[in-house]
């Protein structure tokens, strides 16, 4: 559980660094092992489809990454964690692994979320790895924020509606070292007792204007490997670009208290912990894995899902 003190500047700022919060052995290292084979699958089908060369399946995880950006292959999705916003086919794939699920449902992680919002844990379906080359290894034209820096924003604002009185932690892991260098989150301290602000659709990101708060107030948080950011729905934060030569690689998961919305209601949540009823936590990755497949199934060239609110209608967009 978190000490006093680390749960007062939270509450103060917004934000709590962890340095040591995911066991490397019991939860990394396997996590790293099970996305490195992954990506050997992906990198194999590739070059068969004759995309990339043969050669490049047989490197490390990040010399696989940079194989991919080499050759133009979008490797993102595969890997992530959940769907996409958008269209949606029987096979867009994704990665839900028995070692992502063994880092969702990881003890020292709920028990941080749990000093923060209480012992009836759900893990949203809010959740995404961020694997970021070097900036200068990519073609101009990307903005996603899953491969480049993430503009300024609250995690409220990535939510629907239904999910603006819910009680959620945002739960940020590094899974390389983050520095100033090569990426980490920067945040505004304090600003969760804004409300929400106004978030502009606009370049590919959602961003909120700097009219809105005082930018030269951010704060950078460099985190160890294994080391995780705790923050709250209404903090702004961002992150920087990767200007170093390696890959940064992060999860970004959610928590929220057990009734409360998940504001993607289409995608699967699960009972991550519950003190007061502990048979209903989930325990089974295979079902967990099951769960995004039948959601998948389901939403399968249906109506294209929404996942925020924002239209750029706002006058601070313009
Ligand atoms: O890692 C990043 O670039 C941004 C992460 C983020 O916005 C989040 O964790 O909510
Ligand atoms: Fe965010």
């Amino acid at each position: 559980m978190l000490a006093q003190q680390q749960i007062d500047d939270f509450e103060r700022n917004g934000y709590l660094v962890v340095d040591e919060l995911i066991s490397i052995d019991q939860v990394l290292e396997p996590l790293k092992a099970e996305y490195t084979d992954r990506l050997r699958t992906l990198c194999r089908r590739w070059s068969h489809e004759k995309r990339m060369p043969l050669a490049a399946a047989s490197g490390d995880f990040s010399q696989m990454i940079m194989a991919a950006v080499d050759a133009g292959i979008d490797y993102f999705q595969p890997l992530d964690i959940s769907l996409p916003p958008g269209a949606i086919q029987a096979h867009t794939p994704f990665h839900a692994g028995p070692a992502v699920f063994d880092l969702l449902t990881h003890a020292p992680l709920l028990d941080a979320v749990e000093s923060l919002i209480g012992p009836e844990l759900t893990s949203n379906p809010i959740q995404h790895v961020r694997v970021k080359p070097p900036l200068k290894s990519l073609m101009g034209a990307e903005v996603r924020p899953h491969i480049v820096a993430t503009d300024w924003h609250q995690d409220r604002g990535v939510t629907l509606e239904e999910a603006d009185d819910s009680r959620m932690v945002t739960v940020w892991v590094a899974v390389t070292e983050a520095t100033e260098h090569n990426g980490c989150l920067q945040v505004i301290p304090g600003s969760h007792k804004n409300p929400m602000l106004p978030h502009c659709p606009a370049s590919g990101q959602l961003h909120i204007p700097t009219s809105e708060f005082n930018d030269s107030d951010a704060v950078a948080l460099p985190v160890p490997a294994g080391g995780a950011v705790l923050f709250h729905p209404h903090t702004i934060h961002g992150s920087l670009s990767n200007h170093s030569e390696a890959i940064r690689w992060s999860f970004d998961l959610r928590y929220n208290v057990t009734g409360d919305s998940t504001g993607r209601e289409f995608f699967p949540s699960f009972i991550a912990r519950s003190r007061s009823a502990p048979e209903t936590e989930m325990r089974s990755a295979h079902t967990w894995r099951q769960m995004w497949e039948d959601a998948r199934a389901t939403l399968a060239d249906d109506t294209p899902v929404k996942i925020h609110r924002w239209e750029g209608e706002a006058e601070v967009c313009a």
